[in-house]
């Protein structure tokens, strides 16, 4: 597979980091939510180490918001998502799956609920925008929906308490999992969770101001250098060890949240409205016959660009392989795949083909032990 550069233009957004990351050395973007998104600084793998050991600040500007206000606002934001968010408290995150009308899977954002009126859906990559404009029209909510100008810059790693301190002061540690609030340096505020797409620990900072998000940008790594902090971004290695899900290679619009394992934010059983809920019941009744799970393959290197094929000693399909990567923690390749009921077993080995060679690899449950 060859590379290509990747050419600029209006569509194709940058962020306000995008100028620092390339001082830093980013080295490959992808595309998400029609903006650049960081890949890689010195390699994956390098990159990987360092992130387990210190602390990393990402541009993850990529994670767009789509703002939701208005008198009906709670009322669209749970049509769109299976989740009860009935007693959903200001000040907290919910990772929350958006269902369609098939009872299938449309994103995966972290919302965020500002006040009972307004709402952010820090959304994956697909236009949810759209998809809420067109429900608010056909339902004649009384809403405003619009992408505000919000970047988000994600502290992640061991260390980020001890970085986030020196700038924020030591309430910052107080900070529980997937709760936000404002917090001030040098007269600015910023709004910050603590969240991120690693297992590592950290948070993320949603900047609402180009100026000041730059500011902080520059402030920490002034502030972390005796922390080793480093330029980072979402590690392909670190987020499959850990399953963190990933719309688009793990799963998308094709599949629906049971065979996605979002089984505990599927909410039946209380009398919310949501898009697909009778589909879900459905499905819940009759059980899926395929669902993503692990898989441990005996090599060293994979580049994933579209699904792999994963057969049986029969040559019988077990499933496709969607995200993969060599783990130095399992020193093997792991992946996330979509597996067939007969393979959920773990006791079959499958097949794969690697650069014209078959390999031989296991199932096993998510996460990863
Ligand atoms: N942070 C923010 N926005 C995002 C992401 C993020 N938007 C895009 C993408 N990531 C959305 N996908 C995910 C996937 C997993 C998690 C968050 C966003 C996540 N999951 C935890 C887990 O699975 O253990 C916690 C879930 C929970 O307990 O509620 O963090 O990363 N702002």
């Amino acid at each position: 597979m060859k590379n290509f550069p990747i050419i600029r233009s209006r569509r194709l957004r940058s962020t306000p980091y995008t100028e620092r990351i390339e001082a830093h050395g980013v080295s490959g973007y992808t595309v998400y939510n029609h903006m650049l998104l960081p890949v890689s600084f010195k390699s994956i793998e390098d990159d990987y180490n360092h992130l387990k050991k210190y602390v990393q600040v990402w541009d993850v500007a990529a994670e767009r918001q789509v703002e939701i206000s208005g008198k009906d606002s709670a009322e669209l934001v749970q049509l769109m998502t299976c989740r009860d968010l009935s007693k959903s408290k200001i000040g907290k995150c919910y990772y929350a799956p958006l269902i369609d009308h098939e009872g299938r899977l449309v994103n995966d954002p972290v919302i965020n609920k500002l006040e009972n009126d307004r709402w952010w859906l820090s959304i994956a990559d697909s236009d949810v925008i759209f998809f809420a404009k067109g429900l608010a029209a056909g339902h004649n909510f009384d809403v405003k929906i619009h992408e505000p100008n919000v970047n988000i810059l994600a502290i992640q790693g061991p260390l980020s308490d001890d970085l986030m301190a020196k700038l924020f002061g030591d309430e910052i540690r107080q900070l529980k999992f997937f709760n936000f609030n404002y917090f001030e340096f040098k007269q600015d505020k910023y709004f910050i969770a603590r969240s991120g797409w690693s297992k590592q620990g950290g948070f993320e900072v949603y900047v609402e101001n180009d100026s000041a998000g730059q500011k902080l940008y520059d402030s920490l790594f002034e502030y972390g250098k005796d922390l080793n902090v480093k330029a980072g971004c979402p590690n392909l290695i670190e987020r499959i060890e850990s399953a963190l899900l990933s719309y688009g290679n793990d799963f998308d619009n094709g599949d629906n949240p049971f065979e996605a394992n979002f089984d505990k934010y599927i909410n039946l059983d209380t009398d919310i409205k949501f898009l697909g809920k009778e589909k879900l019941k459905k499905i819940k009744k009759d059980g899926v016959s395929r669902k993503l799970m692990g898989v441990k393959i005996d090599h060293n290197k994979i580049n994933m660009s579209k699904e792999k094929e994963l057969f049986d000693e029969k040559n019988n399909i077990v499933g496709y392989l969607r995200s993969a990567a060599y783990s130095p923690n399992f020193k093997k390749i792991i992946g996330i795949a979509m597996i067939n009921k007969p393979y959920w077993d773990g006791k079959h080995q499958f097949k794969i083909e690697i650069n014209d060679k078959t390999y031989l690899g296991t199932v096993c449950d998510l996460p990863f032990i």
